[in-house]
């Protein structure tokens, strides 16, 4: 039992799905997840522990859980107020991007932040922010409808988590500047005994592999052979391409493997320059 290795993951929000996701993509199977706790994979020696996302950095940094899934806001806050919480940061997982940012009622006129009311659920982080900039001003700690504060008289401003900045546009506030960008990320518990070790690291190989495909995209296309070479260098990051020849000796065909998505101008400009039959597919494992 003390050998199976402990994945922390949130059990019902944004970075559920994600996170489930990707550890199936590794090819871990677990039995029906629905409202458990703790999920047992079917095929490994991996247990899942279903948690809210604050938990997962002590839960990581006191060994209950080797490895966990959670966003870097969530870690810093944590980390920041308390800081016997440690834990190695494995990898950016790319998912849950949001920032948090400072924002003020749209008809406030704000020459600073000195000697203001903020409301923020992630006290710690801005109490650091602040203090790196030498700004003086009273953090007022606050979880849940932090947007309504201003305007109840609870705070002037706000610090908040900001992705497509809709919930600030209808809540009649603007975003100010940014204090951190944040994305989901594997963390890893910094005492890991060595018996699981082996299976940590397969597991972490595999999480980085399903990322690194995800970024990436497999190209193919036919170009003519004199025009192979200018036409690969318009492939954002390509790795060392294979070039086939065809029964027209005057073309070749181009598979390639680009470590970047492949945006519709990349393509109008490989068929601008001659290139035909242009396929595009997503990878699902890389591995180098
Ligand atoms: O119950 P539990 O404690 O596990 O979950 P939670 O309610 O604390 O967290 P949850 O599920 O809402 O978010 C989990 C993580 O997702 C956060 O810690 C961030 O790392 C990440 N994330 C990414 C976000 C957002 N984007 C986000 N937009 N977390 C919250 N928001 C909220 C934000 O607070 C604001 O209310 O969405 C609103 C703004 O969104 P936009 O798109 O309107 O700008
Ligand atoms: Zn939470």
């Amino acid at each position: 039992m003390e050998n199976r290795v402990k994945i922390a993951i949130q059990k019902n929000g944004r970075l559920s799905t994600e996170s489930l996701s990707i550890l199936k993509k590794c090819g871990i199977e677990f039995s029906d997840s629905n409202n458990k706790l703790f999920i047992k994979s079917t095929n490994m020696l991996i247990d899942l522990l279903m948690v809210r996302d604050d938990d997962i950095p002590r839960l990581v940094s006191q060994n209950i859980a080797d490895l966990g899934i959670v966003g870097e806001n969530v870690v810093s806050e944590k980390q920041l107020s308390d800081s016997s919480l440690k834990s190695k940061t494995i990898l950016k997982l790319g998912f849950s991007r949001c920032r948090l940012s400072f924002a003020k009622p749209k008809e406030m006129n704000l020459d600073s932040l000195s000697n203001k009311k903020i409301a923020t659920s992630y006290p710690a982080i801005v109490k650091d922010y602040l203090e790196k900039k030498d700004i003086s001003a009273e953090i007022i700690e606050i979880h849940g409808s932090v947007e309504l504060t201003p305007f109840v008289e609870i705070s002037d401003i706000i610090a908040d988590l900001v992705s497509t900045g809709s919930t600030l546009e209808s809540n009649n506030l603007t975003e100010l500047d940014c204090i951190m960008d944040s994305q989901a990320i594997l963390i890893q518990s910094s005492s890991i005994t060595s018996k699981k070790l082996p299976l940590i690291d397969k597991i972490v190989s595999r999480v980085t592999s399903v990322i690194k495909a995800k970024d990436s995209k497999y190209i193919m296309f036919n170009a003519e052979t004199d025009n192979a070479d200018e036409l690969i260098k318009l492939l954002p990051s390509a790795e060392s391409p294979t070039v086939i020849p065809l029964a027209d000796k005057s073309k070749v065909a181009i598979h390639t493997v680009c470590k970047e998505d492949i945006f519709w101008k990349t393509i109008e400009s490989l068929k601008l320059r001659g290139a035909s039959s242009i396929l595009v597919l997503p990878i699902e494992k890389l591995s180098y």
